[in-house]
Formats: structure tokens, C-alpha cells, sequence
């Protein structure tokens, strides 16, 4: 008779699955609560201490650690001196595990959790199984999803338990316990640069493609993602998002976030705004984030800090839009969005949690990962140091403080154009600062608004031609964070061209 050990703390398909192994002539074995459950249900079962003949103990903690039941497991059922020990221990084989583990993400999830609590849902015996069962796949299944109950019990009736097929559940063990427990290291580990790097994501979805149509890809989700992430938006209508899509969402996401006292909306095409607007209403912001560049976007992704209306769901209805991410939408916001426009993608997400940066990045490269923390400074006007003769106006500083908080997640080299509550020009990723500055001011100089336009750069002036450009085209203040060995020449050219010039201190390279 074959014999399956079951013991599992989520009994989802369990009953069903230790019937049809009984059907399938298997004598099964249990632990308490998973006995319990299976007794209930009448299914004939043996406590886990008539193999053992060694009571449960600890509170649980020791179950099924014991050479009777990792005997049962390991032993190779081709090698005569191994099973010649096990008749000699009045051992007798296991040849299916199911086992399931103790919920510890669940468990950490919990508001107010404590380490305690954390420490008791840590699954010693569970993972021990798995793995002494995943190591003999030749001789037992190892079972660790409900998902494969159906598959396990086909493939035994069917007698096609092939060796392909239980080296891949030996294979999803492993990869089963390795998340398990890099979340446990993850949860204890407080070094932010730890000798090892114990990061585990699970599969949200395939994309269509990658970056490109000929590239495969997949989007996974860290199972810990705060609130205001992609990880936890819902899709309320369109198509499915795509590699780009996500990538240009997340990177609106970061910016919105920075923007939480006004109504505020943030157009952007390829990972960098293209218009930032704030007003005393949404559709005021619309119209200005709209405003600031009409051309690029066309095809854009827009987020909103406010329930959409109708009134600006309206106006975002009239162009082509790939997603629209906010809190919320009015009904009438949606009927008008979902009208003849099916693939648009409506995103909601719990602004109330609202974080510009992750606390930790990771980066892919040939061979390895980056990781740095995210960068969650944001200077305001408490930290600018005036280096000009010219002392900015109060409206002029309000501009200067708006300018520098977008141009932090416009990439380098970045020089924005902006009013206070407005951009009015983008110049994103040049290989060198004086040609985004030409752009950005390019991109305003057609503006009404840009007679009272500042400009903002993420990183210090290399010389002094940045300022002259900007002074010679309009531009009256400019802040930077300075630092270069020659600053003196920025702040004496604009002493020369009478413009503000105001230093951070801070740099936000964004490459
Ligand atoms: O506390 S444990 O680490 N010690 C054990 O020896 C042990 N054996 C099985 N946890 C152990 N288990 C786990 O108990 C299983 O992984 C499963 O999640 C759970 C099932 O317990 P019950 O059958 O009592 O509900």
C-alpha cells in the first residue's frame, strides 16, 4: 500500500485531494489539525505519532522532525543497504508529501504584529519535508501547491508521475521554500547592504512583450509592496498593461506623489513628465499640465491626485491617452472615460499612502544589481541659499520650489521651465546640461506664462553658459544645487545678467 503524509496549515482542495488518494488505495498520514479536518470529513487517516511513536510537542514546534518520518523520505528505494536500514528501524516509505506552510506573510501582515507571533509562524518541519520529499522526486511527490492537487491525482491515475513531471514539483518546492524564507531574512534583516541579497518576487502576470515586441517578459510583485504601489493599483477598464506601460505608471506615480496639498496632474511620455500642472480644481491642473506640452501627450500617461469629474474626465477624453491613474473616478467620470474607448486603462490607488520614492531600489545590470535607498529628499525654501545679488521675489521662490520638485524625476541631464504651479518646458536625458536647457526653454518661450518662468537643473552648472543661455532668453531665477569648482562663474554671470540664482545643496541625478 502507498502512503501519503499530509499537513497542511491551508486545507483549501484538501478533503477532496485525500479522498481521491484514498480512492487511489494510498494509506494516508496526518498532523493534528490537517487530521482533524480529514476525520471530519470521514476519510480514513493515521495520527502523525503512530509512525513517529513520538508525541507532538513544543506547542506543535515538533511535529514530524524525526528519522521515522525523514527516513521514510530519503531513503533510495534502488540502494538495498538503505532500505535494509529502514526494515531494520521498522521504517516503511512515504511516497507522497503534501505540505503547505505556516502562513508567515500573512502573519507579518497584521497590523501590530509582534516578533513573537512572527517567530511561532516560522514553518520548521513543513520546509523539512518538502525538501526531503523534493530531494527523492524519484521516489515520493512532493506537493506543495493546492493548485496541483488536480495534475498529482491525474498523473497518478493515469500512471504518468514521469520523472519530468516530479522533478518539476521537486523544482517548485525549492523555489517554495527559497521564497519562504528569504521573506523570513528579509523581515529580520535590518543591514541595508546585507552579504546577500535575499530579494523574492511572485508572478503577477506574463506581458504580451517587453520593452519591445521581440523581447519576452513577466511582471512579479514584491509580496510585502506598500499600498501606493503598482503591485497593490486596481484596473478598472482597458487593455492589459503592457512592459512600457508599467514602467511609465510607476515613474508617474513617483511624481504624483510629490505633489499632495492642490488638486495636481502629471502627463508623461518615456519615464519623464511632459506636463505637471496644480490648481485650485482638477481640471484647472489638467488644463495646465495639458498646456505645457500638447504635442507629447499624445499617447501619454496621466496621473491625477484627485477623484476624476466629469469635467476633466471630458477633457482627457477628447485625446489619446494609454492610462489614467488617480484615487478615484466619478461615475460620471467613467461612463465618459469607458465610452468608445476600450483599451484606455483606468487605474485606482490608495493615495492616502502617497511615497515619491521606494525605500529601496534595485537595479538591473550585466551580471548583478545595484541597490541604493530611494532618493526621498526634497529641498524647500528653508534650504535654498540666495548666492545672487538679485534676492528672488516670494513669487519667484514659490516657482524655484515647484521647478525644483519636478525636475528630481525628470531623467539627467534635467532642466525644467516652470511658473509655481505650472511646467511650461521639459528638457530630459541630454548627454550634456546646456542642450536641455535650450530645449526647455524652447519648449516655453511660445507660453504667455513664461515671462514670469524660473529654471530648475538637477545637478550643478559645469560653467557658466547654462546661466548666460537662460538669463539672454528671459529666464529670471534659477535655482541648482551648486557645488562645481566653478560656481563663482555661474553666480557671476548672473550677477552680470541680473538673475536669482539660488543653490540647494542637494543633487537629484536621475539616469
Ligand atoms: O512547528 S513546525 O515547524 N514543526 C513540525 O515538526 C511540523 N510538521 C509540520 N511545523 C510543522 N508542520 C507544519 O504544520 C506544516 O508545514 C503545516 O503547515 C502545519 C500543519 O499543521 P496541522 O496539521 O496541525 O494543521
Amino acid at each position: 500500500m502507498k502512503r501519503a503524509l499530509l499537513s497542511v496549515s491551508d486545507k483549501t482542495g484538501l478533503v477532496e485531494f485525500a479522498q481521491k488518494l484514498v480512492a487511489l488505495d494510498f494509506e494516508l498520514i496526518s498532523t493534528g489539525g490537517t487530521l482533524k479536518a480529514l476525520a471530519a470529513a470521514d476519510i480514513p487517516v493515521k495520527s502523525i505519532e503512530t509512525i513517529t511513536h513520538f508525541p507532538e510537542m513544543l506547542d506543535g514546534r515538533v511535529k514530524t522532525l524525526h528519522p521515522a518520518v525523514h527516513g521514510a523520505l530519503l531513503a533510495k528505494r534502488d540502494n538495498p543497504t538503505h532500505m535494509q536500514m529502514l526494515a531494520e528501524q521498522g521504517i516503511e516509505t512515504i511516497d507522497l508529501v503534501c505540505v503547505n506552510l505556516y502562513p508567515f506573510k500573512e502573519t507579518i501582515e497584521k497590523p501590530g504584529v509582534t516578533q513573537a507571533e512572527a517567530i511561532e509562524n516560522i514553518d520548521i518541519g513543513g520546509p523539512s519535508m518538502l525538501r526531503s520529499a523534493a530531494k527523492n522526486f524519484a521516489a515520493v511527490l512532493p506537493v506543495v501547491d493546492p493548485k496541483d492537487y488536480e495534475a498529482v491525482i491525474e498523473a497518478l491515475q493515469t500512471q504518468t508521475a514521469t520523472p519530468e513531471f516530479r522533478l518539476q514539483l521537486a523544482a517548485k518546492v525549492f523555489r517554495h521554500t527559497a521564497a519562504y524564507d528569504a521573506l523570513i531574512a528579509q523581515y529580520f534583516t535590518t543591514d541595508p547592504e546585507p552579504e546577500k541579497l535575499t530579494l523574492t518576487y511572485e508572478k503577477r502576470q506574463s506581458l504580451r512583450y517587453g520593452e519591445n515586441s521581440h523581447q519576452q517578459a513577466a511582471f512579479y510583485v514584491d509580496p510585502l509592496a506598500q499600498p501606493y504601489s503598482l503591485a497593490n493599483a486596481t484596473q478598472l477598464h482597458g487593455k492589459e498593461l503592457s512592459y512600457n506601460n508599467l514602467r511609465d505608471a510607476n515613474a508617474a506615480l513617483q511624481i504624483i506623489a510629490e505633489f499632495t496639498d492642490q488638486p495636481a496632474v502629471v502627463a508623461l511620455k518615456h519615464m519623464n513628465p511632459c506636463g505637471i500642472g496644480q490648481g485650485s480644481d482638477l481640471l484647472a491642473a489638467w488644463q495646465k499640465a495639458y498646456d505645457s506640452d500638447p504635442i507629447s501627450i499624445f499617447g501619454g500617461i496621466v496621473a491625477l491626485n484627485r477623484e476624476v469629474d466629469a469635467a476633466t474626465a471630458e477633457k482627457m477624453h477628447g485625446i489619446f491617452l494609454e492610462i489614467i491613474i488617480a484615487p478615484s473616478f466619478s461615475k460620471e467620470a467613467l461612463e465618459i472615460l469607458e465610452t468608445k474607448k476600450k483599451n484606455l486603462r483606468l487605474l485606482t490607488l490608495d493615495f492616502t499612502q502617497a511615497k515619491s520614492a521606494a525605500d529601496r531600489e534595485v537595479t538591473a545590470v550585466m551580471g548583478g544589481a545595484l541597490i541604493q535607498t530611494g532618493d526621498q529628499t526634497s529641498e524647500t525654501v528653508a534650504d535654498f541659499e540666495v548666492v545672487s545679488q538679485k534676492q528672488p521675489t516670494p513669487e519667484q521662490l514659490a516657482a524655484l520650489r515647484f521647478g525644483q520638485t519636478v525636475v528630481k524625476h525628470v531623467k539627467s541631464n534635467a532642466i525644467v521651465v516652470t511658473t509655481a504651479d505650472r511646467t511650461l518646458g521639459v528638457g530630459a536625458g541630454q548627454q550634456n546640461r546646456i542642450d536641455s536647457v535650450k530645449i526647455a526653454i524652447e519648449k516655453a518661450q511660445s507660453k504667455p506664462e513664461f515671462k514670469n518662468a524660473i529654471l530648475a537643473s538637477d545637478a550643478f552648472f559645469p560653467m557658466d553658459d547654462s546661466v548666460a543661455y537662460a538669463a539672454e532668453h528671459g529666464i529670471t531665477a534659477i535655482v541648482e544645487p551648486g557645488g562645481s569648482i566653478k560656481d563663482k562663474d555661474s553666480i557671476k554671470k548672473a550677477d552680470e545678467l541680473g538673475v536669482a540664482l539660488v543653490f540647494t545643496g542637494v543633487r537629484h541625478f536621475k539616469h
